[in-house]
């Protein structure tokens, strides 16, 4: 992701990169697997010069936030439930995570995602709260220690919470999407800063 930022640090503005830079980085890096020899002439025909254009891979993220509770807590409009009927108050959101027993209503689906290089991979939030889509080392707890596992510590990518500006920029709020693109061959794994047991594992062939 760094190498995004680089690429794209340059003249835009930072909010206008952050969203145009999935586009930009599909393209290029497409280029480059495309091969280098063209690079020169290609570099300002965009991105649709390629025979095969990257395939979409989605996820879904899932929860089922109660309103009533959640926003008692965090505020108004933070949890829009779209569950139709299914609703956890957030004490026993709390309970079940402490008793090690998180529940399966918070979800990212499918657990495994299986994608080619220079696939693109969108990360919808079909829940009724924010989650994030942080890349990490290994899987582990999130930023609210409430919400981890017993003896879960924070692993390193969600540290901070939101004032880490590295863990702000994979967050996803309710109805909106992430775009994840570059990533390199070989296995990936994604969980949610906040409800650390939302995990993905994503294989690049
Ligand atoms: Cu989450």
């Amino acid at each position: 992701m760094n190498v995004k930022d680089k690429r794209q640090g340059r003249t835009i503005p930072e909010q206008e990169g952050r969203r145009t830079m999935t586009k930009t980085t599909v393209a290029k890096f497409g280029l480059l697997a495309g091969g280098l020899v063209f690079a020169g002439g290609l570099m300002f025909a965009g991105g649709t010069q390629e025979e095969d254009p990257p395939s979409v891979a989605q996820v879904v993220a899932l929860d089922e936030c109660d309103p009533g509770t959640f926003n008692a807590a965090l505020g108004p409009d933070f949890c829009k439930n779209v569950a139709l009927g299914a609703a956890t108050k957030l004490t026993d959101l709390f309970a079940k995570a402490k008793a090690g027993t998180p529940d399966p209503g918070w979800d990212f689906e499918p657990d495994t995602v299986n994608i080619k290089q220079g696939a693109t991979l969108n990360v919808f939030d079909q829940g009724g709260e924010p989650h994030t889509f942080t890349e990490v080392a290994q899987f582990g707890g999130g930023f609210l220690p409430v919400l981890n596992a017993p003896g879960e510590d924070t692993v390193p990518e969600c540290a901070g919470g939101f004032s880490n500006l590295a863990v702000a920029k994979t967050r996803i709020l309710q109805g909106s999407q992430r775009q994840i693109t570059g990533l390199s061959k070989g296995e990936h794994l994604f969980e949610c800063c906040i409800h650390p047991w939302m995990r993905v594992k994503v294989e690049v062939k």
